[in-house]
């Protein structure tokens, strides 16, 4: 049975609403990676490669999609690592710009903007924006007692003091967040300084602060009626809010961020929180991608906005940034979406930078293809708050049994037996039998199963209705037995052809390098990325049309080579 009880069969609508209702598009962003560190497998499957999929999807159907992202270079995480290295912050991040970007088109992952939170247009921007929330009484001054070294004489924002969480009671927390239950510590117990441990003494600063509280209504509001924003997520998001929500301290006394727009003397040691500038970020690329503020604004509250990030910055993207957008009085609108999920686990156990529990993406690509991530991660990628499990063993068996002995298979036994028996020409159909006639009523439908999944973001079960379709076609292939007498298999190729030609625009969301060459073998002019959906369902080789060079797509993956990945992760 395909996957037919979960088709949205407002798909189509849902997509035409998107082309029509609003003319200027999609605009999909990604959670900004700081600048202080090589991309891994748990970005990509909580939020890059979800993300992609889905402004590969709405390419397909000719949307107009903008998918923004950029290096995220202030904050504590950033400066505490430049000090450790005496390296110049700017340098430092221009660094891991570079390559982190590099990282991502290595895998495939597209953005139409990769900026940086240090840029000239978001420096700007969020000067912009205060000044906006500080007309509308919106931000407050008020002195703070900080934490201060008096061994490394300098206050200790946020990661800079270490302790333990006053919710949970996690040992070893930052006084930002808690990674343990992903709450935002108002006092960390037991704090020291994350430089040289020792305890920090307290010391008077003025900061400016964001009147969240000010805001518990109306997010509540906003929330209750947004029927598009994750049931799951907006349950404990709530509960937050009952709890009550206290204001933004929105600046620090370090040097590395956004100056603050006003000339004291008091004011130059101090800087905006990396919270406060980075989301603004998302805004601000989007302006100086289009070079025009009006334009951009323009655009921005004509589109539908979808914000990909993972669960532990849910309390940023559902409160803190909308609670901002509404301070300026929605001038930019609120998300629509915020596709949230859960983190990646590596062989069960959470991943862990510190403990060298985990992939880099740049190690995993000098192993594998890197349509083999792809397809694996797409494969176990719930749409859920739900952690998910990377292990070595499954990916062997996905990309073995799934990939390759299902759908590569059947685009290469039907390239093959044409190129053998046809002379790589497309044979003419014969009369169609009652399994033809279904053969070609799957093709018809498989598009809007698919891309119904797709669009409520559920790719692991597109992915399975793409390998349901490859595998019914198997069986079909099977049945036809065109081998006992190819000189009557027209029909049998003549269809099969078609459905790969299907089967490489409906993977290419998922797998695009592999489908490039498969729609080359199929002999095909133009480019497999601006191919339109609607024509998965078309019957669109004709007989006599010539295929081009034909070769396996895949390899196998070897399982001495999973083994060794295996024990080289044990031994760390
Ligand atoms: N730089 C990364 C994180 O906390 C953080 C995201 C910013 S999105 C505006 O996962
Ligand atoms: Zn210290």
């Amino acid at each position: 049975m395909i996957f037919s009880d979960s088709f949205n069969s407002s798909f189509l609508i849902t997509v035409s609403a998107v082309q029509n209702s609003n003319k200027d598009g999609v605009i999909i962003t990604s959670a900004l990676p700081y600048a202080n560190g090589e991309i891994h497998l748990g970005h990509i499957s909580s939020t890059y490669l979800p993300a992609d999929i889905f402004r590969r999807f709405l390419k397909l159907n000719a949307v107009q999609v903008y998918h923004l992202c950029a290096s995220d270079d202030f904050g504590t995480p950033v400066l505490i690592e430049t000090e450790k290295k005496k390296m110049k912050p700017e340098l430092y991040v221009k660094y891991w710009h570079d390559k982190d970007l590099e990282d991502f088109n290595s895998v495939g992952i597209v953005f139409d903007s990769f900026s940086q939170t240090s840029s000239d247009t978001n420096r700007g921007f969020v000067q912009y924006v205060f000044n906006v929330l500080k007309k509308r009484e919106l931000v407050y001054e008020k002195e703070v007692v900080q934490y201060y070294c008096e061994k490394d004489s300098k206050f200790l924002p946020d990661r800079y003091v270490v302790g333990k969480c006053p919710y949970c009671n996690a040992m070893d927390q930052y006084s930002d967040l808690c990674e343990k239950c992903g709450r935002i510590p108002e006092k960390i117990l037991d704090p020291k300084c994350a430089i040289c441990g020792i305890s920090p003494i307290k010391k008077n600063s003025n900061h400016y602060f964001f009147k969240l509280s000010n805001f518990e209504d109306i997010l509540e509001k906003w929330l209750k009626e947004n029927e598009l924003l994750q049931q799951d997520v907006k349950k404990y998001v709530l509960n937050w809010i009952v709890e009550g929500l206290q204001d933004w301290d929105i600046t620090r006394d370090i040097s590395w961020g956004v100056p603050i727009p006003i000339s004291s003397n008091e004011k130059k040691d101090k800087v905006f929180y990396g919270w406060f500038d980075n989301h603004l970020c998302y805004i601000s690329s989007f302006i100086e991608l289009l070079g025009d503020t009006n334009r951009a604004r323009e655009k921005w509250n004509n589109s539908k906005i979808y914000h990909f990030i993972g669960k532990d910055i849910v309390y940023h993207h559902y409160l803190f940034l909308p609670a901002i957008r509404i301070g300026i009085n929605k001038e930019y609108k609120l998300p629509d979406f915020i596709p949230t999920r859960g983190h990646l686990m590596l062989q069960n156990n959470k991943i862990s930078k510190s403990r060298n529990w985990y992939i880099g993406l740049r190690e995993f690509v000098d192993l594998f293809q890197p349509d083999y991530l792809r397809f694996y991660i797409a494969s176990i990628c719930s749409y859920s708050q739900d952690d998910i499990n990377f292990d070595w063993n499954d990916f062997e068996k996905k990309i073995n049994n799934e990939l390759i002995a299902n759908i590569g298979n059947f685009i290469n036994r039907t390239l093959t037996f044409i190129k053998k028996y046809f002379g790589n020409i497309i044979p003419n159909p014969k009369e169609y039998d009652n399994t033809d006639r279904n053969s070609l009523e799957e093709i018809e439908r498989i598009g809007n199963i698919v891309g119904g999944s797709i669009l409520s973001n559920e790719i692991d079960r597109a992915l399975k209705n793409i390998l349901y379709f490859s595998s019914t076609f198997n069986q079909y292939f099977q049945k036809k037995e065109p081998w006992k007498n190819p000189e009557e298999s027209g029909s049998a190729l003549f269809i099969s052809i078609n459905a790969v030609r299907s089967i490489s625009i409906l993977l290419e969301p998922f797998i695009p390098f592999s489908v490039e060459k498969v729609w080359k073998q199929l002999g095909l002019e133009g480019n497999i990325h601006d191919q339109n959906w609607k024509t998965i369902g078309t019957i669109s080789l004709s007989p006599g049309h010539k295929l081009g060079d034909i070769e396996p797509i895949f390899k196998k993956v070897d399982t001495d080579k999973i083994k060794e990945q295996v024990s080289k992760l044990n031994i760390r």
